[in-house]
């Protein structure tokens, strides 16, 4: 994405990294930790309320040390930073509020509610802005691809179009954006807006990532047009795989997605070993899901009648 941006926030000096393990032994800032090669890893949001950033945080709260969230007035977001307050943390809420920054929106229209981290972005804040997450590799290996795949909620309910756009680094530096996954709300709101998913999927490969290292995935926001209020959007069900080699072009498990991509009318269902967190950020073993996904939309699409 590029520096004109200007929300790539640099890593924490040395010396500062240095004082704050000594005073209370913080958690070194590595990143989310996945150890398991072929293995899904899920982060649901699900206990996530929009409590902000911690390096030390509440099932409510996101994980400082994993995540950051750039382009708000109340200040750069850092990673290992204690963002609780203001823009960082406006609360829980189902949609339909006015006030910028980042929100636990409830995208459930009814039942069972679904937690996700959620945007509202205004003319002072997150345009443009970013959420970035640090994963790391633990595996002990070097890991050549990471099979992504997450869902954007959307909630057309201003007169402006906003995009998202996902993009990944390996240094935090030079982001390279996916334009194939980019998407657009529409600009006229809708009469009676509801809250819209879409699905995105893909494959990074020939990262050759070490052990201990890590990559960073973004996604980024900001205005396309139109007047008025902004749309409000949020990202859930992020499933993240390593791999160790690359695609073989022979049908396997590990490859269905590259498959589902490569065809993209394909209504494709999936039993998955998925890995979920019971907070935003801390991942645990859960028995087997049954993941359904359409990837009938692998181009850039907007919602827009
Ligand atoms: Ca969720
Ligand atoms: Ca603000
Ligand atoms: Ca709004
Ligand atoms: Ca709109």
């Amino acid at each position: 994405m590029g520096h004109k941006m200007g929300i790539c926030q640099h890593s924490l000096s040395v010396g500062l990294f240095a004082s704050l393990l000594l005073v209370d032994a913080a958690p070194a800032l590595g990143g989310l930790m996945v150890s398991t090669i072929g293995t899904p890893f899920r982060i649901d949001f699900d206990a996530f309320r929009g409590r902000g950033l911690m390096p030390n945080p509440m099932a409510s709260q996101l994980d400082s040390n994993h995540w950051r969230i750039s382009g708000l007035s109340d200040g750069p977001g850092r990673f290992g930073g204690t963002h609780d307050s203001g823009d960082f943390a406006r609360g829980p809420s189902s949609g339909g509020v006015t006030t910028g920054g980042v929100y636990g929106f409830n995208v459930a229209s009814s039942g069972e509610p679904n937690w996700t981290l959620g945007f509202q972005p205004i003319g002072s804040d997150l345009t443009p802005g970013a959420a970035t997450l640090m994963v790391t590799n633990a595996t002990g290996a070097v890991v050549d691809r990471l099979e992504l795949d997450y869902d954007i909620w959307l909630l057309n309910n201003g007169d402006r179009s906003s995009s998202i756009r996902f993009a990944y680094s390996m240094d935090d530096e030079n982001y390279e954006t996916l334009d194939r996954l980019s998407i657009a709300t529409a600009l006229e709101a809708d009469t009676n807006a509801g809250w819209e998913a879409v699905g995105r999927a893909t494959v990074l490969s020939a990262l050759n990532l070490a052990e201990g290292s890590s990559i960073f995935l973004q996604w980024w926001m900001d205005d396309v047009g139109g007047r008025g209020s902004r749309d409000e959007w949020s990202l859930d069900q992020i499933e993240m795989t390593w791999g160790d080699s690359p695609v073989s072009t022979v049908p396997e498990p590990s490859s269905w997605m590259l498959l589902a991509f490569l065809c993209p009318a394909t209504l494709w269902h999936r039993r998955r070993n998925v890995v979920r967190s019971t907070n935003a950020s801390t991942l645990k073993p859960v028995t087997r899901a049954i993941r359904k996904k359409m990837l009938a939309a692998v181009e850039p699409i907007t919602l827009e009648q």
